[in-house]
């Protein structure tokens, strides 16, 4: 079996395995399981000059890591991925910061990364690229003379052509990816909208759907065991029968964590028989914040637990846990399966893998409700959830009483549909699906 090269933005460290490995990691362990495959990426290290790339061999396994200089940090990484394509791609225009500087650093690494990637590389190579820091490394493999096949994953959404126009020199992305053999998206919705901001210019790459996936039985044994761990046991224990109504996210603005808390607020003023019955634990590590609008969204969240808290709250009840440190994903996993509600409500979302995550943790004989933002890519294939407008605080507050209130039977019903999806999507495991096309084509 050919060798699978895999290029990535960041590179999981060789040793994480299991439960505590996370991301991309986690999506590709099945594709990597039974073959030879080598990883390159950036170390998430910073040093001037770069130097050579660092290389570590497990098994069948090889990790090369290249390091960023600061500058390279700050303007690709921070600047041009985070800052400009980041918000783009989630449809946020008024976010949206343009520096040519940036955009041809974004460039410059690219096309440094290909050059480092090239001696590495043989014939019979499959190379799949991983996300929208690294587009434009598509093309800089071909202008090289690299001929293997070349697959592309955007994990993140993609707007109508329309919108995605307002991007300055979007017609050079748009070649770029034009580079690969096959590009995957995370919805029909997404490849459709790539197809015809593709076609505008004559670009004729194939693009599919292949929804990522997670391991959904594997997940729900670590759930299952999770359960009885000394952390969730004293969750257990802190919440002195109450409901849980769990949020699981990176502290990120796509998430729609202000209108999710305002929902809530609402709730314990409009239903208060929720009132000293529920605890909303929310649990949202800061990321990328070096970027403004990161840090002031932190300031905003902080403000508003603090309000909702200081409103609502009684001397021997607190309505509402504000976690903004990372929680280990085998306490995660416990965790999501103990929450009656999980609260998913991205104002747009690529996937979200955690309401797979949260449907895979539940017990089948007394599962929870998943309330799910209609503009998250896992809505497509989870029907059984409640559907909100998450930019409507009075749907996400309507649809958590509806969760709170829901008869067994009918929790069941929508569980075991959305069980029954992730055990069994339609297109089979989305990565083996993906590289089977690729090499097709
Ligand atoms: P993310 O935006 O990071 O990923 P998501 O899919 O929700 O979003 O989470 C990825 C992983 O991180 C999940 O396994 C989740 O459990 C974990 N995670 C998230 N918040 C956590 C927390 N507070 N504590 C511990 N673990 C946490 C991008 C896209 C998504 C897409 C994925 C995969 O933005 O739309 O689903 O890639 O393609």
């Amino acid at each position: 079996m050919a060798r699978l090269v895999i290029v990535s933005n960041r590179v999981p460290p060789p040793h994480t395995r299991g439960a505590q490995a996370g991301g991309l990691a986690v999506a590709l362990k099945d594709a990597l399981r039974r073959r030879e495959a080598m990883w390159f990426g950036w170390s998430g290290e910073l040093a001037d000059p770069p130097g050579a790339p660092h290389s570590v061999t497990v098994g069948r396994h090889r990790y090369v890591t290249l390091d960023l200089t600061p500058d390279e940090e700050r303007l690709y990484y921070t600047g041009y991925s985070n800052g400009t394509l980041w918000p783009m791609l989630h449809y946020r225009v008024g976010l949206l910061e343009f520096r040519r500087e940036e955009e041809e650093a974004w460039r410059a690494v690219n096309e440094r990364f290909a050059r480092r990637l090239l001696p590495l590389l043989r014939p019979d190579d499959i190379i799949w690229v991983h996300d929208f820091h690294l587009i434009p490394l598509l093309r800089s493999l071909r202008d090289l003379g690299a001929q293997q096949r070349l697959g592309f994953f955007l994990h993140v959404p993609f707007p109508p052509p329309a919108l995605f126009a307002a991007l300055p020199r979007s017609e050079a992305l748009l070649r770029d990816l034009g580079a690969a053999d096959l590009i995957g998206m995370q919805t029909q919705g997404d490849a459709m909208h790539l197809s015809a901001a593709l076609a505008e210019f004559g670009i004729e790459t194939p693009v599919g759907a292949y929804p990522v996936g997670i391991d959904t039985a594997g997940f729900s044994r670590t759930a299952a065991a999770a359960l009885t761990k000394r952390e969730t046991t004293r969750l257990i224990a802190s919440l002195e029968g109450r409901s849980l109504i769990l949020g699981v996210d990176r502290l990120d603005y796509s998430k729609g964590l202000p209108h999710r808390l305002r929902g809530y607020g609402a709730l314990l003023r409009r239903f208060p028989e929720h009132r000293k019955r529920v605890t909303f634990l929310q649990t949202a590590p800061v990321s990328r914040g070096q970027v403004a609008q990161y840090r002031a969204l932190r300031r905003e969240l902080d403000e508003l637990v603090g309000r909702i808290n200081g409103e609502h709250a009684e001397f021997d009840w607190m309505p509402l846990r504000w976690l903004t440190r990372p929680l280990a994903r085998s306490l995660l996993a416990g965790f999501l399966r103990h929450a009656r509600v999980g609260l998913v409500t991205p104002l747009r979302d690529g996937m979200n893998l955690v309401a797979k995550e949260f449907v895979a943790s539940q017990d089948p004989e007394d599962p929870g409700v998943l309330v799910l933002s209609r503009f998250a890519g896992a809505a497509a294939e989870l029907s059984g959830a409640l559907l909100v407008n998450p930019h409507d605080p009075e749907d996400i507050t309507e649809a958590l009483h509806q969760a709170l209130t829901m008869p067994l039977a009918e929790r069941r019903e929508r569980w075991q549909g959305d069980w029954q999806a992730l055990s069994n999507p339609p297109g089979g495991n989305w990565a083996q699906a993906f590289l089977e096309r690729l090499m097709r084509n």
